[in-house]
């Protein structure tokens, strides 16, 4: 493949893919998650159906190096024509009997390309994470080429609004604006005015399918989008038979949060000099409740760092999630992810500049705390 230069190349290369689909395809569609990797889906789904009339069976994974070999076992009873993967770091090659390809975004080191399974990532030409977009932005702008006539703007602001990255893609929302009026009633679009409107109650509600029901909820909240892409009042009131589950997932998830937020305020350690908070979470049942409290921490205290910590995510694990926000702080997250890596061995995850993931043994877990304030100027 050739390198590419930017963005419209990058989404070139998807549509000429797209148009080796053919009617009687079985499409497999492997995506992270949370609203991001959940919207990509849905916005594909739309893009499937109008190509052939049919839409694609979901693997929604949680982790972003999650591609297991029971997956690819799953998949190869399937045998597909075609694999896409969205929001999801994987290599090429482990997909090695498969045709399609894998939209990313997230930060990667080195990546073998294989022809008929091409690895897209906006980073491999833009070396600002600010202007790096997520995957549902362009999975939104190829549909929007494709099909101009879909009013789907509403789905990937979603997703956009999730991944911190409002400011970077004001262009959805302007669409939203025009195709759905008294969707979005700001003054201004940016990221903070966003997530305080009805989009960041959409990307919770997004996101509580897997936090509740796991994989199962992620394939309820990618479908109650599809149901109602022509109708975002009938997802956001239950109207749907997805939405409906969606919502009932969403007022668990809301009432569980108040009770956490209430914690995180009792029990947080406010590290004054770093303006770091570090949380250590309760017990819970909730999935993902780690990076989801870390998201709402960093919108509570915009001028500090939120550091969560779930210290029975696995036997003899621990998962921390960390973010920051760009406008308030200058750390890059991942380098100092990177530095700390050489220290600890156990340690595994990444992520973006402001939102990290980390996984690594429980006993390691007080020397990373220490690790990782001593490298906040
Ligand atoms: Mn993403």
């Amino acid at each position: 493949m050739k390198r590419l230069k930017n963005l419209d190349e990058l989404l070139e290369n998807i549509e000429n893919i797209l148009k080796k689909i053919k009617r009687s395809d079985k499409i497999c569609v492997i995506h992270h998650d949370d609203s991001d990797g959940n919207t990509s889906a849905a916005l594909f789904s739309i893009i499937l159906h109008n190509l052939i009339g049919d839409y694609p069976i979901l693997f929604p994974i949680v982790g972003i190096e999650n591609v297991n070999n029971k997956l690819i076992n799953q998949l190869k009873t399937m045998n597909p024509d075609f694999v896409f993967v969205f929001d999801v770091t994987v290599e090429p090659t482990k997909l090695d009997i498969f045709k399609g390809f894998i939209l990313d975004h997230h930060i990667f080191t080195e990546i073998k390309q294989r022809e008929d399974m091409p690895y897209f990532n906006p980073r491999s030409f833009e070396k600002e994470d600010e202007k790096v977009p997520p995957t549902c932005y362009m999975v939104y702008r190829v549909l929007k080429n494709l099909y101009p006539n879909e009013k789907v703007a509403w789905i990937a602001g979603i997703g956009i609004t999730e991944d911190h990255h409002v400011d970077s893609c004001k262009d959805v929302f302007e669409d939203v604006m025009k195709e759905s009026p008294g969707l979005l009633k700001v003054k201004e679009i940016n990221q903070k005015n966003l997530e305080k409107s009805l989009f960041g109650e959409l990307s919770d509600m997004v996101r509580s399918g897997r936090m509740i029901k796991g994989s199962e909820g992620a394939k309820t909240a990618v479908l109650a989008l599809v149901e109602c892409k022509d109708r975002p009042d009938k997802l956001i009131n239950g109207l749907t038979q997805h939405s409906l589950a969606l919502r009932r997932f969403y007022e668990k998830l809301s009432y569980e949060i108040q009770d956490c937020m209430r914690d995180v305020q009792m029990r947080s350690k406010f590290h004054k000099k770093e303006k770091v908070i570090i949380y250590t979470q309760k017990r819970t049942r909730i999935k993902g409740l780690t990076s989801f409290l870390a998201d709402k921490i960093r919108q509570k205290y915009p001028s500090w760092i939120a550091y969560v910590v779930n210290e029975d995510y696995d036997r003899g694990k621990a998962k921390i999630s960390i973010r920051l926000e760009q406008r308030k702080r200058g750390e890059n997250l991942v380098s100092i992810i990177e530095k700390i890596k050489e220290k600890i061995p156990s340690l595994k995850g990444g992520g973006h500049k402001s939102a990290v993931g980390a996984i690594l043994n429980l006993d390691d877990a007080i020397e990373f705390e220490k690790e990782f304030l001593s490298s906040i100027e």
